[in-house]
């Protein structure tokens, strides 16, 4: 017996398995996957391996995928809660357990059908989601995304008087005025994806994208005068909402 969190596991126990409920994924959309290096994939949202991702977030358990392979193979999933690959065992992952056969695909390639059934389990060849001893059962709901994300400038604020990234005052301004260096911040959320990115704007033309939050973006060293700044916020499905600001930049 052994602990991953909150939960416990006997190797010895099959049923029910480590974790097993309903997951929804949203049609067309896409989510980022993070690699053991830090590299950040695309992945569409409907996947088996975007599945994987929500039921880690909603159990609480950890999950480790490594790109050596990327280019042959894809991505590859090396440890779920705890439980790293040894040898020859692994995980692996089974759609429609047994009325289907096993997926030969990457996961990042599989898309789910609405009331798929996927198994990721543990285990070398010839082991199945009912024999491993480790599965996570996910029930697979497939929903739309219909409202756009929403976005805030939480700096600077509109009327805020900044002088090297301090603010000084909030003046009742159509306007903020900025002196020096800036950092622009930005929050924004969506209630059925995530936030794809954030893209930073200055008189209509994008300067940068952000995908990790903090949203933030560099304000100085774009000229001097009166500009409209604007944050621009995707949601997992590329709806849009954007919110902009006049600022007024003094020798910057
Ligand atoms: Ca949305």
């Amino acid at each position: 017996m052994f602990t991953v969190g909150s939960f416990s596991i006997n190797a010895n126990v099959t049923d029910p398995p480590f974790f097993e409920d309903d997951i929804i994924l949203i049609e067309d959309s896409e989510v980022w996957i993070t690699s053991s290096d830090l590299v950040y994939y695309n992945v569409s949202g409907t996947t088996a391996l975007a599945a994987l991702a929500a039921a880690a977030r909603i159990g609480g358990f950890e999950y480790v995928v490594d790109d050596e392979w990327v280019d042959s193979f894809g991505l590859f999933v090396s440890e779920i809660a705890g439980q790293a690959n040894e040898g020859m065992d692994g995980w692996q992952y089974w759609v429609n357990y047994p009325d289907e056969d096993i997926p030969m695909d990457a996961a990042e390639d599989y898309e789910l059908q609405q009331g798929d059934t996927l198994d990721w389990f543990y285990g070398g060849y010839g082991i199945s989601p009912d024999s491993s001893t480790m599965d996570i059962k996910l029930h697979i709901i497939k929903e739309e995304d219909s409202s756009p994300p929403t976005v805030d400038i939480m700096v600077p604020k509109q009327g805020g008087i900044y002088v090297n990234g301090r603010e000084l005052i909030q003046l009742p301004l159509p306007f903020s005025i900025v002196l020096g260096q800036l950092n622009m911040m930005v929050t924004s959320s969506d209630v059925d994806t995530n936030i794809f990115k954030v893209s930073f704007l200055i008189d209509d033309i994008v300067k940068t994208n952000d995908i990790q939050t903090p949203y933030t973006f560099e304000l100085s060293g774009h000229g001097s005068g009166l500009h409209v700044i604007a944050a621009q916020s995707y949601d997992g499905v590329k709806k849009t909402t954007t919110i902009e600001r006049s600022v007024l930049f003094l020798s910057n």
